[in-house]
């Protein structure tokens, strides 16, 4: 039997939402998705209409629909894209090409920082350089390098595409690990401790993972289709399965995990003395340590090839 839209009635549903008790065609479920933005955005107030915006975009479908989701809900707003070249090979050049499509396609600023032309070195060669796993280097060295972008382009606000899977197994890992002062920074909105620190906000916490996906094919946005050679299977990988498992069995689990640990959040948050910090000697950034953690990286680098 053809199955109708819940929400217009009239075209052929292709996307069926259990947790909404919804099924939508392809145009209805844009607008929904658009929707939900808007309206996550306003909950928590994370930036006003006539804020300048900055949108870290790393080509990855999330990041994507998140910069081209936030210009539909918000068309008076002032977006700009954020981007990280990271040198990878096979991998960054492709991210970059599809980066540059989209913000041409949306007419917005991009700026880019090449960690090569910049630092003098990509992440391709701190892989070859240390033994170990590279996500956790290459983590520090992108939260710091877009605080640097956001300086650059004039923006207070950086918006993030953290989706409701990975946030709520984030959630989940620093509770099971007892990591309360990371669990209470996991706020919807961190303001920021220092100057020099932007706002961070994450318009799609209360978006499935698979519907940004839908939406970058529906929408015809360009996003990366190959895969980051230093990706690796993680505990957040096997809590995302778990939380897959409860969510057949009960499809709003995500949502409700969330606003619990939302809840627990604000209770931390009030309770839980976050460690002082400073200013970084070498850069000037906010830092638990006389020299940050990005510093003390780019140090390791310059030792290990002093040309
Ligand atoms: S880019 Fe960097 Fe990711 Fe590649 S090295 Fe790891 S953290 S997987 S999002
Ligand atoms: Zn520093």
């Amino acid at each position: 039997m053809r199955r109708v839209c819940s929400r217009c009635g009239k075209e052929r549903s292709e996307i069926n939402l259990p947790y909404a008790k919804m099924s939508l065609c392809p145009l209805c479920f844009q607008e929904f998705y658009v929707n939900r933005i808007r309206r996550t955005v306003r909950e928590f107030s994370m930036f006003k209409p006539d804020d300048r915006v900055g949108v870290a975009v790393s080509g990855g479908k999330d990041s994507v629909a998140l910069l081209h989701g936030l210009c539909k809900a918000f068309p008076e707003a002032d977006f700009v894209a954020l981007h990280v070249d990271l040198g990878i090979e096979g991998y960054s050049q492709h991210c970059k090409v599809k980066v540059e499509e989209l913000a041409r396609n949306l007419n917005v600023d991009l700026f880019v920082f090449d960690l090569k032309e910049e630092l003098g070195f990509s992440i391709s060669d701190y892989a070859r350089s240390r033994r170990g796993k590279v996500c956790s280097h290459c983590g520090v060295i992108k939260r710091h390098v877009f605080e640097e972008l956001a300086e650059r382009a004039d923006v207070k606000v950086l918006a993030t595409g953290h989706n409701l899977d990975d946030y709520v197994a984030l959630m989940l890992n620093n509770f099971f690990a007892g990591n309360w002062i990371q669990l209470a920074r996991l706020k919807v909105v961190l303001k920021p401790i220092l100057p020099r620190q932007t706002v961070k906000v994450k318009p799609l916490i209360k978006t499935p993972e698979d519907e940004n996906l839908l939406y970058c094919i529906y929408a015809d946005i360009p996003f990366r289709d190959v895969n980051c050679p230093y990706a690796h299977t993680s505990r957040l990988r096997r809590n995302r399965e778990i939380l897959d498992f409860l969510t057949k069995y009960n499809p709003n689990f995500k949502y409700q995990a969330l606003k619990r640990f939302l809840e627990l959040i604000e209770i931390l948050d009030a309770s839980i003395k976050q460690p002082e910090l400073r200013t970084c000697k070498v850069c000037g950034f906010p830092s638990s340590g006389e020299i940050c953690a990005y510093c003390r990286r780019i140090e390791i680098m310059v030792r290990h090839d002093p040309s």
